[in-house]
Formats: C-alpha cells, structure tokens, sequence
C-alpha cells in the first residue's frame, strides 16, 4: 500500500516535471489557422511590413512569416508577430502567409493563414527624364503663347507644370495634358517657359526641368 502511494506520487512528479518541458503539450497555438492583425502593405519603395494576430499558447509561441510569391524573404522563426521584408523590388507584388508554432518540445504549429498580397511604392520619376519638348513655345497670337511637352511615360501615370520664367506669364499648375497655351501675354514681349513632370504614385516623383524656350508675341 505505502509502495502504490510512493510510485503514484512519482509518477505525479515525473508527469508535473513533463508537463514544464512541454512534454505533454499536443496543441498547437490559438488561433488555427493563424489569422492577420494588419495584412501586408507597403511601407517604402522596398519594404513591406505585416503583423500577425498575437496568438496564445501556455508553451509560449513563435511566428513564421512566409513569402510565397515575388522574390521576396521569410521571416524564419521568430517571437515577434511583426515583420518587416526589405531589400525588395518597387512597384513590385509579394505575396505572404503565417503560421505559429509553439516552443513545447513537439514544436506544434498551426495552421497557414490565408496569403495575402502587397504592391510595393512607386520610387522612379516618369521618363523622359530631364523632361523634353515635343513642340517648342510659339506665338498663336499679340497675347498668347503655345508649347507642348514630349508625351512622358510612367507606370503610375503622369501630370505636366510649365513654369514662365520669364517675364510677366503664367505657369499652368499641374496638368494632365502636355500641351500648353499661356494667354493674357502683353505684344511683341519674349517670354520664356520650362516644363517637368511628376507620376500620380503616393510619391510624386518629379523629372528634372526641360531647357528653357522662349518665343516672342506677335506685335
Ligand atoms: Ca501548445
Ligand atoms: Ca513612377
């Protein structure tokens, strides 16, 4: 009887000490399948940062972050439910996916979240780049002045700004169109204009400024 007593208190001990090692812990991490706290979105023209929903596990736990499409990087195990892949591609999709596991000896993992895409920025000015001039300015008239840029090219599309330089005229403000006509010119006076560009990404990258032209109005 006293010898039953002692092997079941063993026993107890053996299965208490277990249970501290993770020994006895068959269940993966909450929630299975792992779910996202903030889905994958771009951070920079090379970076893209996700977080996973922080899960729970008497063990304690870690994430993995896996890219499944676009070149990009996994995370490896790691304990934050954060994670930041840099070093990509801009205007480029990566595609991502999580799971959990937790850190008993059996390592039990979840199951994968769902995959969920990000695009990363747009970094680059439209081309052409210092921008050029398709038709140089010219007078259409005693108070007015025509000029047309080169068509520019970006895959976030693009929007035009002629600047007068000199002396007295009108920039056009930001414009969708690369053609532009100044009026309320003074007569027979020079006046000078340059055109950029900037693509229509979060960015706004702008080209550098054409060379100047002048033309004079007709008198
Ligand atoms: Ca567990
Ligand atoms: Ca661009």
């Amino acid at each position: 009887m006293i010898l039953k007593k002692l092997i079941l208190s063993m026993l107890a001990v053996v299965l208490m000490i277990g249970a501290e090692k993770g020994w006895a812990d068959t269940d993966p991490p909450k929630p299975s399948p792992m779910t996202w706290e903030v889905v994958p979105h771009a951070t920079g023209c090379n970076s893209i940062s996700m977080t996973a929903t922080t899960a729970s596990d008497p063990s304690g736990v870690q994430y993995y972050f896996d890219c499944t499409s676009g070149g990009g990087h996994d995370s490896g195990w790691q304990d934050e439910p954060v994670y930041e892949d840099t070093g990509l591609e801009e205007l480029t999709q990566y595609s991502y996916r999580v799971r959990a596991r937790d850190k008993s000896k059996n390592l039990n993992e979840t199951d994968w979240s769902t995959t969920q895409s990000a695009v990363t920025e747009d970094c680059t000015a439209p081309t052409p780049d210092p921008m050029t001039w398709e038709v140089l300015p010219y007078a259409t008239g005693s108070t007015s002045i025509s000029m047309t840029a080169t068509t520019a090219s970006d895959p976030s599309g693009v929007r035009y700004y002629f600047e007068c330089t000199c002396c007295g005229g009108h920039d056009s403000g930001w414009q969708d169109q690369p053609a532009y006509t100044d009026t309320g010119l003074s007569p027979g006076t020079q006046y000078t204009y340059r055109v950029k560009t900037r693509d229509k990404s979060v960015n706004l990258n702008e080209t550098s400024w054409s060379p100047p032209a002048s033309a004079v109005t007709d008198s």
